[in-house]
């Protein structure tokens, strides 16, 4: 039997297993966001040929001119594989027949009433279902509820009429990017893989294997989905918890910080978290809800959620209240009061400010008649939810001593907070970051 007949009856997973081993591969991510381009720069650089799809037609021309937007990626490496050809982007999804391997890394909001938004994912199923071809992997990233790669995405594709396993193949492959992490990027972070069939198990492990130094088969789609709405969950309960140590601390006049810096010296049994002015991203805030909706349909009630949900949600009122009281024994009213908000990303040294906590504090005390000003050196601007654009103050002297409450809502290591100490007048710290700083102490509160 010749080279050629043996070629002629490969398998659709045969064919797919020797491209991807091959590198020669054609890999698709929908999303070229925070998820979906540091892993289209990952597989660009071991040589895999990338296309980045985006509905959004700046990324796309971005990309293409070799502009990096995402701090996580490195300029560098963007320039370098749009340069050699290895990677392109597209708002052309006609085109993703043409791909090997198809990722999805769209985002996943809520509602306006905390219930999952699926619709991205939704709208892209049926987009590669138009042009499903057999030999095709499709392996959802986006975090989302256990049951949706089976209960959406499969319906979607099987109306093409090709088999799952055989034809084609479906995986969730849960993305845990995190944003600012320098130790551990897409690269050296282990990932989990659930197939919808065994083969497509490890069709998926195989794509993954190429670019990541773990991978963990899991039994199901469902298992990798719940693995990462847990991990979200089990981070938004023991910052919760934290959170409330914080608020009955604050009535038992205890300092939080020296109870938390104190409980950290236990080698054993415990993991630090810190208390905060609230959670932001679009990860810890919102994940959780996904669960607790998939949960009702069960007549389950996820009551850790909720609470964690709902202490998380308290803390931006908490610090507008904590204002309140400052600015109380410096014998004025909030109303008319100058406040500067030092950071507005949702956490350090990102320039993310999606549901940002500090976006929620302004608009309290905004509402309480204070006049806010924000700095913050990672996001120069930005349109608040009331919809008005917003300039980041320099950091001077003169804007922290005219500011009557200086709260740091974020705390930056580019921000030198000594100068912050020397020149405000009184400091709202929800960071514990002046914590060191020994002149001025007086004129620091923190949570
Ligand atoms: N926060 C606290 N106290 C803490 C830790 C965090 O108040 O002790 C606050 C942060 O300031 C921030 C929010 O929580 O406002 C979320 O920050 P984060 O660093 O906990 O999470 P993200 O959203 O930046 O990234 C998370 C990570 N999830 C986990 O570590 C389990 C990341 O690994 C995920 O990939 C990412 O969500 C995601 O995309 O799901």
């Amino acid at each position: 039997m010749t080279a050629l007949t043996v070629q002629a009856t490969q398998t659709p997973q045969e064919a797919l297993c020797a491209k991807i081993w091959s590198k020669k591969a054609l890999v698709g991510v929908v999303g070229i966001g925070y998820v979906g381009l540091p892993l289209a720069v990952e597989k660009a650089k071991v040589d895999f040929r990338v296309v980045g799809y985006d509905r959004n037609p700046i990324r796309v021309s971005q990309v293409n001119a070799g502009l990096n937007y995402i701090r996580d990626v490195a300029d560098g490496d963007l320039a370098a594989v749009v340069a050699s050809g290895a990677l392109k982007a597209s708002s052309d999804f006609s085109t993703l027949g043409d791909c090997d391997v198809v990722v999805i890394c769209v985002p996943t909001p809520l509602t306006a009433n905390r219930d999952p938004d699926i619709s991205y994912i939704r709208a892209v199923g049926a987009e590669i279902a138009k042009h499903l071809r057999p030999g095709q992997l499709i392996s959802l990233e986006s975090t989302t509820y256990p049951g949706t790669t089976e209960e959406i995405l499969l319906p979607l594709l099987a109306s093409s009429g090709m088999v799952v396993g055989r034809d084609y193949f479906l995986a969730f492959s849960p993305e845990r990017v995190d944003p600012g992490n320098k130790r551990y990027t897409t690269r050296n972070t282990s990932k989990v893989v659930g197939g919808v069939t065994p083969v497509c198990l490890e069709v998926g492990a195989l794509f993954y294997e190429q670019t990541v130094e773990n991978v963990l088969r899991v039994t199901s789609p469902r298992v990798a989905e719940m693995t990462k709405v847990f991990e979200n969950t089990f981070r938004a309960v023991n910052i919760a918890l934290v959170n409330e140590m914080a608020l009955l601390c604050d009535r038992m006049r205890i300092d939080i910080w020296e109870v938390i810096d104190a409980a950290a010296t236990k080698p054993f049994g415990i993991m630090r978290f810190n208390p905060g002015p609230g959670v932001g991203g679009h990860c810890i805030p919102l994940d959780p809800f996904y669960l607790a909706w998939k949960a009702r349909q069960y007549d389950f009630h996820t009551r850790f959620i909720e609470l964690a949900g709902e202490i998380n949600i308290s803390m931006p009122y908490f610090v507008r209240e904590k204002v309140a009281r400052l600015l109380n024994e410096r014998a004025r009213a909030t109303r008319n009061s100058k406040i500067l908000v030092i950071g507005v990303a949702y956490k350090r040294d990102i320039e993310d400010w999606r549901e940002s906590p500090a976006l929620k504090i302004t608009e309290l005390l905004e509402h309480d008649g204070a006049v806010v000003d924000y700095h913050d050196p990672f996001v120069p601007s930005l349109v608040d939810e009331a919809g008005h654009l917003r300039h980041s103050v320099p950091l001077t002297a003169k804007a922290l001593a005219e500011a009557d409450c200086v709260v740091i809502a974020t705390d930056h290591s580019t921000i030198d907070w000594a100068f912050v100490v020397e020149h405000a007048e009184a400091v709202l710290d929800t960071r514990n970051v002046t914590r060191s700083i020994k002149s001025g102490r007086g004129k620091i509160k923190f949570l």
